[in-house]
């Protein structure tokens, strides 16, 4: 039996960074916590490329911009919060859609890490607070799945 499993070591891999620039305070958290997770695991600095966009919405385009460049796996961090927008679900929805057909289109992990909650603080706490930071989780489920993938074999041409 072959079991393939991911592991968390960075070296060698490839990295991209899309954060939203719309909620900052809790988006810069995350960012904090998905770097400092990939030097933790030894990903080299210059093989992260961190690209900021202006919300949620657009996050799923840069992602795919990265996906086709080549790189092992792409970290997608925003934060949708309920109480300041009539178009929460719209945003959150899109947001999530976008990131998982760029994944199924091209076979490279994008991984969704956009809050969506009713307010700041609960936000917050899943930004480096009472819950953890979801940044460095992020970070970590990216190199997993990168691994996971590598060790899969090529899809034959049917
Ligand atoms: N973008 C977010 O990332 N979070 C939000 O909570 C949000 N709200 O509240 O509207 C938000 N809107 C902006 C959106 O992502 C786009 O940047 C904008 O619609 C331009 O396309």
């Amino acid at each position: 039996m072959r079991v393939v499993k991911g592991e968390a070591d960075g070296t060698g891999l490839r990295l991209g960074i899309v954060v939203a620039r719309f909620n900052e305070v809790v988006t810069t958290a995350l960012l904090d916590g998905a770097v400092r997770a990939l030097a933790h695991a030894g990903v080299a600095d210059d093989d992260v490329t961190v690209v900021w966009v202006p919300g949620a919405f657009e996050v799923p385009v840069v992602a795919r911009r990265f996906a086709l460049a080549g790189v092992d796996a792409v970290v997608c961090l925003g934060a949708v919060i309920r109480g300041e927008t009539a178009h929460f679900d719209l945003v959150a929805n899109e947001a999530a859609r976008g990131i998982a057909d760029v994944t199924r289109e091209t076979g490279v992990p994008c991984i969704f890490e956009v809050l969506a909650t009713e307010d700041l603080a609960q936000a917050q706490a899943r930004a480096g607070g009472a819950h953890g930071n979801k940044g460095w989780e992020a970070a970590m489920a990216a190199l997993e799945m990168a691994h996971v993938l590598c060790a899969l074999p090529e899809p034959v041409a049917r």
